[in-house]
């Protein structure tokens, strides 16, 4: 694309807009906090500025440090309204550019419930790309350790070989997960692991170049990518200046 094509065409995207979506403590607010290079609570407001405390999804929360970042979180109902205005939107302005869905892994044993299946099975997010994080991966470390102690290892040995059955445990799930997601009618296009994302210095790198590479659109993979030229504040001025967050845990509850 000829430079003066490309600014037209990232003029008229505006900001790359991104929804998040997973289970109630899945770790999504980390996830846009170490995006944002943040440690605080986004402040909420309505759509005319007043800041309150509960949120809906028309709502914005906004964190003090990055205040070019918009979030939206909600209940179920409200992101399938949400998630199918949106990702149909003709408009370039209004689209959302990808979906980052999580699946905590401190729930291993329960990674594939019914949301998931019908969320794979029911949004047809057409061309906005889902990629599936697997987050809080780190927590496979105990149950490594669980099991390799029960396999009545001394604790030294156990605490030696922990890092490797942790990634087969890794391994073992995601292939897991995948096998089924996979099968579903609209399947994720990526999957993700994530790691320590709590720790305020985890690298987000990976995290935005593998949601570019997940992109249709080379204009839109550029503009992702160039949030990492410099610094992540970048991304306030540049690129990634809309997340929206969604919780699921009302709609599991009816599940
Ligand atoms: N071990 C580990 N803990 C994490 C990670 N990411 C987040 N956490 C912790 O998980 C807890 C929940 O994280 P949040 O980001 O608040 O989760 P959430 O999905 O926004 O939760 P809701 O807002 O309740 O839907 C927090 O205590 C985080 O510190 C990770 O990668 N590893
Ligand atoms: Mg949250």
């Amino acid at each position: 694309m000829d430079p003066e094509k490309a600014k037209k065409y990232l003029e008229n995207i505006e900001k790359f807009r991104i929804l998040v979506i997973g289970r109630g403590n899945a770790g999504k607010t980390t996830i846009l906090q170490r995006v944002c290079n943040s440690v605080d609570e986004p402040d909420v407001f309505d759509g005319e500025g007043n800041k309150h405390g509960y949120h809906k999804i028309d709502d914005e929360l906004v964190f003090k440090s990055n205040p070019g970042f918009v979030f939206h979180d909600s209940g179920f109902e409200e992101m399938k309204r949400f998630v199918i205005d949106h990702a149909a939107a003709r408009m370039l302005k209004k689209c959302i550019h990808a979906i980052w869905y999580c699946i905590p892994m401190t729930d291993y044993h329960r990674t594939v419930t019914a949301a998931e299946q019908k969320f794979f099975n029911e949004y047809d997010t057409g061309h906005v790309p889902v990629v599936v994080l697997l987050t809080k991966a780190d927590a496979l470390n105990f149950a490594a350790m669980e099991e390799l102690l029960d396999e009545e290892l001394e604790v030294e040995e156990a605490e030696e070989r922990a890092t490797e059955r942790e990634s087969l445990l890794l391994e073992k799930w995601q292939t897991h997960i995948k096998q089924i997601l996979d099968k579903c009618k609209f399947p994720p296009k990526m999957y993700l692991p994530l790691t320590k994302m709590h720790n305020e210095s985890a690298d987000c790198t990976t995290l935005i170049q593998s949601t570019a590479s997940a992109l249709n659109e080379e204009g839109l993979q550029r503009l992702l990518l160039s949030t990492q030229q410099s610094s992540i504040g970048l991304c306030i001025e540049y690129a990634v200046h809309w997340l929206w967050v969604i919780s699921y845990k009302v709609w599991l509850g009816v599940c």
